[in-house]
């Protein structure tokens, strides 16, 4: 079973679940909020931006950076993380953007996902678009580059996130909006020194491995057949590789987000020449 994108053009968040409406209350466990708890449109409503990214600390730091950005009363420095309660994930609010954590890998950033898109829902909250911020592996490319991903792909450069649902593997596109690319592209070239491009985002199940590295506890192969698979990726047109953005682009376009992703080289970048 193949799913592709659509995109509805209301500007509502879409949740495709026919089981919610009889739900008495959604509790949204890992962002510790509920329907009946809380009062998202009250709380969301007005949010124009979610912006994502993996790590905590990095994303509490992208809030203050926002809080000051947009001249917001305040130095920021005491923002208030709404999802205390829990420690899976963090969720910071400045202005119309809230910058929430989403962790390492598919599952995390997938069980976050559900949660944020069922929350911008019931918040009524109307075109908003979502960024997956962070770091990742270049290839080919400078240190510090930053990549503005066209289509994420899977680990045989296929623009498509399968899942396992029940005992079925479903199918779902994983094409980002390609004008908005450009847009963002465009906008870079305004910034002295600031190395950009676009390109396709590798994302792999694994760190290790799954990403031709011979530094885990395990490797399976030589250092050539990873020189190979990885002049494969290049050529395929991958510039960088993470762990999150197959999802990403999958459940965002399939629910009517406007969504990207731009992605900073600073882990490593691999040369393949
Ligand atoms: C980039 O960095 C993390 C691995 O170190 C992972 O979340 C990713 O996609």
């Amino acid at each position: 079973m193949t799913e592709t994108t659509v995109y509805s053009g209301n500007g509502l968040v879409h949740i495709k679940n026919p089981h919610l409406d009889s739900m008495e209350e959604d509790i949204l466990y890992h962002l510790n909020l509920g329907t009946k708890t809380h009062n998202l449109p009250a709380m969301f409503g007005d949010i124009k931006f979610a912006c994502i990214g993996g790590s905590p600390n990095r994303m509490k730091a992208f809030a203050q950076f926002m809080h000051k950005e947009l001249g917001l009363k305040g130095d920021g420095e005491d923002l208030a993380d709404i999802c205390a309660g829990t420690d899976r994930y963090v969720m910071y609010r400045a202005g119309p953007v809230l910058s929430i954590s989403h962790g390492m890998g598919i599952p995390s950033i997938s069980i976050m996902l559900h949660e944020l898109i069922k929350l911008l829902h019931y918040a009524k909250c109307q075109d908003v678009t979502i960024i997956r911020i962070g770091t990742s592996g270049g290839l080919g490319i400078k240190p510090g580059t930053v990549v503005i991903t066209d289509t994420a792909v899977d680990s045989s450069f296929k623009p498509r996130f399968e899942q396992v649902v029940l005992d079925d593997v479903v199918v779902r596109s994983t094409e980002l909006d390609k004008d908005l690319a450009k847009e963002l592209l465009a906008c870079s070239k305004e910034i002295p020194d600031f190395p950009t491009l676009i390109g396709h985002t590798m994302c792999t199940y694994d760190f290790y491995e799954g990403q031709g590295r011979l530094d885990g506890a395990l490797c399976s192969f030589s250092s050539e057949k990873k020189l190979e698979y990885l002049k494969r990726a290049y050529n395929a047109g991958v510039r960088n590789i993470e762990m999150e953005s197959t999802a990403f682009a999958a459940l965002c376009g399939l629910c009517g987000l406007k969504a990207f992703i731009l992605k900073t080289n600073i882990l490593i970048s691999i040369s393949i020449s």
